[in-house]
């Protein structure tokens, strides 16, 4: 299909990334514009591919200047839209901006946007360090992306989500301006956090290029247990007793007897247990100092715990978290599902669920919910699957069940396009305005990432 941009236009964005990085045919676009659920589709004008901040400036410039929208992309396994065209825009593709450069002795490292988790992993591993962000889908996910949605993943409880670990950054403004602030001091309170302000911003007021990090030591000993358990209440309060009482604790993940089966059947694993339990808690602790024994000290003294296995070398403590890691994928397998990722305060964590459960029986029930998360955050992935694909009165009754528990519509995946419609269940009406008014300082032209937090036009 012929292009829609003009042929001087297309020609200068080849000068700027190279002839072979302006991707026009059906074939060549096609793996960019479709998101990895296979929910969100559209067809991109051009996808071009810049290989650094300069080629990425020249781009933002040209289309600026020209009132050309742009969408842009890291690993695109982001779960909400946010990163495929809706229609007409260029994707800007980050992947090529990867690269990694660790400073052991400051315990940071300078990423380029398009590095994927995994890569940052392995040059931190090197010199004894990791990365506090973990997920599993650490093989695609980008940190430009990852900044753009404030990621959150496994280990948020010890170390926080992505706005925890940016230090610095480097991002290219609409109109194609570098910012950059990469100095990390360990203090600094001249103005406003811009970079704070990028986390979460999904590509809707700048696109990130590069940015520096704190790394962590990697712990050297950790040890997993997995429970099973009556009922979430019962695992809300093991997660109270070991936010209070394990220091070393670094994950508290939740899932639930359907899933299992799910994943065993996807991923061909054995049960966990001789016996199902309704709810399953897999709990990692990792320290210095060898957690194992203090684990299970705690674990020992939590009631409602009906079966437990553990396990402290590192093929063991894969071989149980992957019950837990392998939800997504084998939703995915299952058909295409409706994700929301949503969290309430953990106290409502139990009557959250109940109630979640009864309005699906009442209003859908042909879907089937599997239902997954972190719990130590209460941040539940709520996936359904067997709903028609555009029709969103299920999602709305799920996210209005959120925010009568003064809950979040988003946790870590952000609004995408998926959300837009909801926002103001989770934001005032003042803090819709101020965030709007922030688009349109930084992005007048209204060309970053059109369609994604903000509906179009205001409802
Ligand atoms: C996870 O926690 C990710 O595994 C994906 O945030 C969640 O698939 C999902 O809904
Ligand atoms: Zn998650």
């Amino acid at each position: 299909m012929k292009p829609e941009l003009p042929d001087a236009f297309l020609c200068s964005l080849a000068a700027a990334v190279g002839e072979q990085h302006v991707l026009l045919a059906d074939d060549e676009r096609a793996p960019y514009e479709m998101d990895w659920t296979r929910r969100f589709q559209g067809r991109a004008a051009a996808v071009v591919r810049p290989a650094d901040t300069r080629a990425l400036s020249d781009v933002l410039r040209l289309c600026f200047e020209a009132g050309v929208a742009v969408v842009p992309q890291g690993g695109n396994t982001g779960l909400v839209g946010g990163s495929v065209p809706r229609g007409g825009e260029v994707v800007v593709s980050l992947r090529r901006l990867s690269h990694v450069d660790v400073d052991p002795v400051e315990e940071r490292a300078v990423v380029g946007a398009g590095t994927t988790l995994q890569q940052l992993q392995e040059a931190a591993a090197g010199h004894g360090l990791t990365f506090a962000v973990d997920m599993a889908s650490r093989g695609s996910a980008t940190l430009g992306g990852m900044v753009a949605t404030n990621a959150g993943g496994v280990h948020v409880v010890r170390y926080g989500p992505m706005r925890s670990q940016v230090l610095g950054f480097e991002a290219v403004l609409a109109d194609g301006t570098v910012i950059t602030r990469m100095t990390g001091l360990a203090k600094e309170s001249a103005g406003y956090d811009l970079g704070g302000l990028l986390c979460g911003s999904e590509g809707t007021l700048a696109v990130v290029s590069r940015v520096l990090v704190r790394l962590v030591p990697v712990p050297r000993y950790a040890a997993v247990a997995l429970l099973g358990l009556g009922s979430l209440a019962a695992a809300v309060e093991v997660v109270t007793t070991l936010r209070r009482e394990l220091p070393s604790l670094l994950a508290a993940e939740v899932f639930f007897d359907d899933g299992l089966a799910l994943v065993r059947e996807h991923a061909g694993l054995p049960r966990p247990f001789d016996r199902p339990h309704p709810v399953y808690l897999l709990v990692e602790a990792a320290d210095e100092a060898d957690p194992a024994g203090e684990l299970a000290t705690v674990l020992a003294k939590a009631p409602g715990v009906g079966d437990s296995a553990f396990a402290t070398d590192s093929r063991e403590r894969t071989r149980l978290w992957a019950y837990r890691e392998r939800h997504t994928e084998a939703v995915n397998a299952a058909g295409v599902p409706h994700k929301l990722d949503v969290s309430v305060p953990l106290a409502a964590a139990a009557a959250f669920e109940v109630e979640l459960r009864a309005l699906l029986a009442k209003e859908a029930a042909g879907a089937r919910l599997v239902l997954f998360g972190h719990l130590a955050e209460a941040n539940f992935h709520v996936n359904l699957l067997g709903l028609p694909r555009d029709d969103e009165r299920i999602d709305r009754g799920v996210l209005e069940l959120v925010a009568a528990f003064e809950g979040s519509i988003s946790s870590e995946h952000g609004v995408g396009v998926a959300k837009t419609r909801y926002l103001q269940l989770s934001r005032t009406e003042g803090e819709l305005q101020a965030m709007r008014a922030i688009k349109a300082a930084l992005d007048p032209g209204g060309i970053l990432n059109p369609g994604v937090i903000f509906t179009a036009t205001p409802e």
